[in-house]
C-alpha cells in the first residue's frame, strides 16, 4: 500500500475549520481505500507573519519540497507572499480551476461543466512593480515558453475530459497587442497540434459577459494569470459561489491544491463556511497523485470524494448558505459516510 507525504497548510481565517473538515473526509478515504496519507502540518500566512515576522518560512518551503504533494487552506492578506510566491518557487505554471454545477446547489444552470486553465507564473502577478518619479509601474511578463506550456496543458486537459473537445483562449490582443498578441499567436500554433479539438478565441470583456449568458457552451478556457483569477471567481458564482470552487497549482514536479477563495475573516468561528471548495481540492489532489504515481487507489478515492460531495449536496446535507442546517465539520462527516459506502 502506497504512503504519500502531504504538506498541509491550514492557513488563516476559516482555513483551519476547512482543513479539519477535509481531514475527516481524507480519514474516510484512508479507511476505505488502500492508501496512506502522512500529513505534515506547516505554517504560512497572516498568523505566521504576525507571530514570526515571515509569511512563508523556509522550513515550510523545504517541507513542501520533501513531500509528494501539498494541500493548502486559504491565506489572508499575505496571499502574494505565500501562494503567489510558492507558484514561482515550485514553477507551478498551471492553475486549474473547475467550475461545475452540482444537484441541490442553487446555481444559474444545472449543466455547467467547464474548467479554467490559468497561466500561473507570469503576467501582471509576476510581482515586477515599482515606482519611478512618482509613477507606479507594473510589468506584464508574457513569454513564448510560458504560453506554449499553458496552451499545451489546456489542450491535453480538453482531450482527457473527452467532453465538448473545445478550448477557448481568452485574451485582449486587440488592445494589448504585444503581450496578449503573443499569447494568442502561441495558442493558435498549439491548436494546430490538436486538430480533433475545436479552438476559438474571445476577448476577455466579451468572455466575462458570455460566461453569464451561455456558460454551458464552454469546455476548457485558457487564459493569462490575472484574467484567469478574475474570470474564475465570476464563474464560481454561477455554480453556487466560491465555496464550490477548488483549485490546483500544477508544475512538472510539484503541485499544491487549495480552495480558490480567501480566508473570509468575518466568518471565522461561526462554523458555517461551505467546505466543498477544500474537499474538492483534496479530490483534485488524489487525482493528481493517481496520475503522477499511477496509483488506481487514488483514482477510486478521488471519484469517491466527488461522489460524497455530490450525494450530500443532493440530500440537502449542507450549510445554511445553501438552505441546509449543518455546520462545516458536519458536512465533512456526511461526505465521509458516503465515501465509506462508495463502490469503485
Ligand atoms: N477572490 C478570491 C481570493 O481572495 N482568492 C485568494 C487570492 O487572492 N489568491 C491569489 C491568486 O489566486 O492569485
Amino acid at each position: 500500500m502506497a504512503t504519500y507525504r502531504v504538506a498541509l497548510i491550514p492557513g488563516d481565517g476559516i482555513g483551519p475549520e476547512l482543513t479539519e473538515t477535509t481531514l475527516k473526509v481524507l480519514d474516510a478515504v484512508q479507511r476505505r481505500f488502500r492508501l496512506r496519507l502522512k500529513f505534515v502540518e506547516l505554517e504560512a500566512g497572516d498568523r505566521c507573519f504576525e507571530r514570526r515576522g515571515v509569511a512563508l518560512p523556509e522550513e515550510t518551503i523545504e517541507a513542501i519540497r520533501r513531500s509528494h504533494v501539498c494541500l493548502k487552506g486559504p491565506v489572508g492578506e499575505t496571499a502574494a507572499d505565500v501562494i503567489v510566491r510558492l507558484r514561482m518557487l515550485f514553477d507551478l505554471y498551471a492553475n486549474i480551476r473547475p467550475i461545475k454545477s452540482y444537484p441541490g446547489v442553487p446555481c444559474l444552470r444545472n449543466d455547467i461543466d467547464l474548467v479554467f486553465v490559468r497561466e500561473n507564473t507570469e503576467g501582471l502577478y509576476k510581482g515586477f512593480e515599482f515606482t519611478l518619479n512618482g509613477v507606479a509601474l507594473g510589468l506584464r511578463v508574457i513569454t513564448r515558453r510560458g504560453c506554449e506550456r499553458i496552451a499545451r496543458k489546456a489542450f491535453e486537459l480538453a482531450k482527457g475530459r473527452g467532453k465538448k473537445l473545445r478550448v477557448t483562449a481568452v485574451h485582449k490582443a486587440n488592445v494589448m497587442r504585444v503581450t496578449c498578441g503573443l499569447f494568442a499567436e502561441v495558442c493558435r500554433e498549439i491548436a494546430k497540434e490538436y486538430p480533433e479539438i475545436t479552438f476559438d478565441e474571445q476577448y476577455v470583456d466579451a468572455a466575462s459577459m458570455r460566461l453569464i449568458k451561455e456558460p454551458q457552451k464552454y469546455d476548457v478556457i485558457v487564459t493569462t494569470n490575472m484574467f484567469g483569477d478574475i474570470l474564475s471567481d465570476e464563474a464560481a458564482q454561477l455554480v453556487g459561489g466560491l465555496g464550490m470552487a477548488p483549485g490546483a497549482n500544477i508544475g512538472d514536479r510539484y503541485a499544491i491544491f487549495e480552495p480558490v477563495h480567501g480566508s473570509a475573516p468575518t466568518r471565522v468561528g461561526k462554523h458555517t463556511a461551505n467546505p466543498c471548495s477544500m474537499i474538492l481540492a483534496a479530490k483534485m489532489m488524489l487525482e493528481w497523485l493517481s496520475e503522477r504515481y499511477g496509483d488506481p487507489a487514488c483514482k477510486c478515492a478521488a471519484s469517491a470524494v466527488e461522489f460524497g460531495v455530490a450525494e450530500t449536496l443532493r440530500k440537502g446535507l449542507t450549510v445554511p448558505d445553501f438552505g441546509g442546517s449543518l455546520k462545516t465539520l458536519e458536512v465533512g462527516e456526511a461526505v465521509a459516510e458516503e465515501i465509506i459506502s462508495f463502490k469503485c
